[in-house]
């Protein structure tokens, strides 16, 4: 096994491999740009380097400084995450002519299964169903039209460097040939770098399922079932669920058996995942995934398989040590994605603190991130703050246990969608799982996604701009827990024309959340200072000497860098006509002297702050 891992990646992935890397003894190297000096996966790294460039997120992408920081730190591989460097061959290349180990699959592979046309090929001749069409790039108008005529319209015209939805163009009848032909042309040049395209049969309404694979360097292969990612948003996947509810035992059988042939073809090695589209009981191969995949947290849930560690072992020569019937699938597990997103204002990105963040937990649960309360979402990167995972016996009681465990889920300071999943617990086509690639994007009703972000969205800086009635700026609000007869209610107090409270985050705060940084230095009421300013604030963790009771400061007996002995008078404080001396009870170094000679204090007002 590898001593040292450096993983080229941020956020929650980044946490999840060097996760598995603590778990196999394997000390962890992260890189950041100068946008993430103090994100969740540079604190959680063994050390960490800058790699940082102009932009932040192109840091990330930057080969040769990912390769120095690798040098520099002495590591043994590389772990590229997903997204950013993963699915790039080149630098897959760079790495295995280095030092360094690439933990993915080879190169080779990568290329052989990049580029779509030969994919296909490649399926064709391991028996996987492939879409109805053409393994060869198509170069004119012509050429679509007789294959639409032998397969019949709609067809679809992909580019040869395709995925996400880019680059993809229907074409649903014969005068839209020579527009669409042209149009993926441009968009594969544009997006691809590469204008040839090719010819599918255009399937109406299929559903997203994919296989995850493992395959060692020794020629074993197995498949840890499959994936149901069909509820998608623009090509943006959103919740997906292990098993696929559109499957039945035979099906799961023959599309498992089918990614191992195709990849065992591919000589490939390491994770992946086969992406396959299924309509009426038939499944047909669309693509490989040449990484781990954020959904893979699904089929671990259900198969008990750690695919990460496994993508060290692999990668460290080890050999798979379970037999395909050895994998077994029990239960199932949905993935919500916690994106910062409106979903009532088309999804759009949301920025801001993280004032409340207060994961779900119990039976059942999971929770990925590398966010913590305090930090900013910054807008820098994609919008992902976190996936929740739930597990449970079956599809109901994950179901159950997902209502559940989304509405324990507090984040405030920012939108989530997590109104949107809660609107998908109660929608039918979803809970019956009868929802195919089309429903988000198409059939679900827009009005029903206002409601849900109005009824479940969070309160904060990107509120939706019509979430409140007009009178509401002028209403100041209050959160109370009375007790009534020994019963708790909690009472959220409004009061019109009222003016506004002075700091009600703070106020809130009151106790202490854990957050570092950020609430760090606020003031809190139980500790309010006697000095009339409220601004002052109070640092450090040292001694805080504070008044017993209310009364009068009739001396300061310190100053600021004064050393002070445990029961040295710091003040004395008239109260009830006797004077008090007040002493400080572990002494150290004075470091702010709140009160002047002269000042009223209340009972439990820091005086002096000792270091
Ligand atoms: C298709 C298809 C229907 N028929 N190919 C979209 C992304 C790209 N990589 C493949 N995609 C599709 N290819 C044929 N022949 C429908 C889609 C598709 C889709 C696929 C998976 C998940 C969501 C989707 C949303 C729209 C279209």
């Amino acid at each position: 096994m590898f001593s040292k891992v450096l993983v080229a990646n941020r956020g929650e992935i980044a946490l999840r491999v060097m996760r598995a890397c603590r778990d196999l003894g394997v000390r962890t190297v992260a890189v950041y740009s100068d946008a993430d000096k103090h994100a969740g996966h540079v604190r959680y790294a063994d050390e960490a380097y800058n790699v940082g460039s102009a932009r932040a997120a192109d840091s990330y992408l930057d080969h040769e400084a990912v390769l120095e920081a690798g040098r520099k730190a002495g590591a043994d591989a590389v772990h590229p995450g997903y997204g950013f460097l993963a699915e790039n061959a080149e630098f897959a290349r760079k790495v295995e002519g280095s030092e360094l180990t690439w933990i993915g699959p080879s190169a080779d592979a990568m290329e052989r299964l990049g580029e779509k046309t030969k994919a296909r090929a490649l399926m064709q001749a391991a028996d996987v169903p492939v879409v109805p069409g053409t393994t060869e790039p198509v170069t004119s108008a012509d050429e679509v039209a007789s294959v639409a005529a032998e397969y019949g319209y709609p067809v679809a015209i992909k580019a040869e460097g395709g995925g996400g939805g880019r680059g993809l163009r229907v074409v649903r009848s014969e005068d839209e040939v020579q527009e669409q032909f042209e149009t993926a042309q441009r968009e594969g040049e544009a997006y691809f770098d590469n204008a040839s395209v090719y010819v599918e049969k255009y399937l109406e309404a299929p559903r997203h399922v994919e296989v995850q694979i493992l395959a060692d360097e020794h020629g074993n292969v197995r498949h840890l079932g499959e994936r149901d990612c069909s509820l998608q948003r623009r090509h943006q996947k959103v919740i997906e669920e292990a098993p696929s509810p559109a499957l039945d035992a035979d099906l799961r059988e023959r599309i498992g058996e089918a990614a191992r042939r195709g990849v065992r073809e591919a000589d490939y090695t390491n994770a992946g995942t086969v992406e396959f589209l299924v309509e009426d009981g038939e499944f047909y191969f669309m693509e490989v995934n040449t990484r781990i995949q954020v959904e893979h947290t699904a089929t671990e849930e259900v198969t008990g398989i750690d695919v990460v560690k496994w993508q060290l072992r692999v990668a460290a020569g080890e050999e798979l040590d379970f037999a395909q019937d050895d994998v077994e699938i029990d239960g199932h597990a949905i993935e919500y994605r916690i994106n910062a997103e409106n979903a009532a204002d088309d999804f759009a990105p949301a920025t801001g603190t993280l004032e409340t963040y207060d994961p779900p937990g119990g039976i059942g649960v999971r929770v990925d991130d590398a966010v913590r309360q305090g930090d900013e979402i910054g807008g820098d990167y994609d919008s992902m703050i976190a996936k929740l995972i739930v597990s449970g016996s079956d599809r109901e009681e994950c179901l159950a246990r997902s209502e559940r465990a989304l509405s324990e889920f507090e984040i405030d300071g920012l939108q989530t969608i997590v109104p949107f999943h809660r609107l998908m617990l109660t929608d039918e086509a979803f809970r019956a799982g009868e929802h195919t690639t089309k429903y988000l994007d198409e059939d679900l009703d827009r009005d029903r996604i206002d409601q849900a972000v109005e009824k479940w969205g969070t309160v904060g800086e990107s509120e939706p701009a019509d979430a409140g009635d007009a009178e509401s700026e002028d209403v100041t609000e209050r959160e109370f827990t009375v007790e009534v007869n020994g019963k708790r209610f909690e009472v959220n107090l409004e009061e019109r024309g009222a003016p506004a409270l002075p700091d009600v985050e703070a106020l809130s705060n009151g106790g202490g959340t854990g957050a570092a940084g950020a609430q760090a230095t606020r003031s809190r009421p139980d500790e309010a200072t006697a000095a009339d300013d409220d601004e002052v604030t109070i640092e450090g963790d040292g001694e805080q000497v504070t008044a017993e009771m209310q009364g009068t400061i009739l001396s300061v007996e310190v100053a600021e860098g004064d050393d002070v002995a445990a029961g040295d008078v710091v003040c004395v404080l008239e109260a009830m006509k006797m004077e008090n001396d007040i002493v400080a009870e572990r002494g150290g170094t004075v470091a702010q002297v709140l009160v002047d000679e002269g000042d009223s204090a209340d009972m439990g007002d820091v005086l002096v702050v000792l270091e």
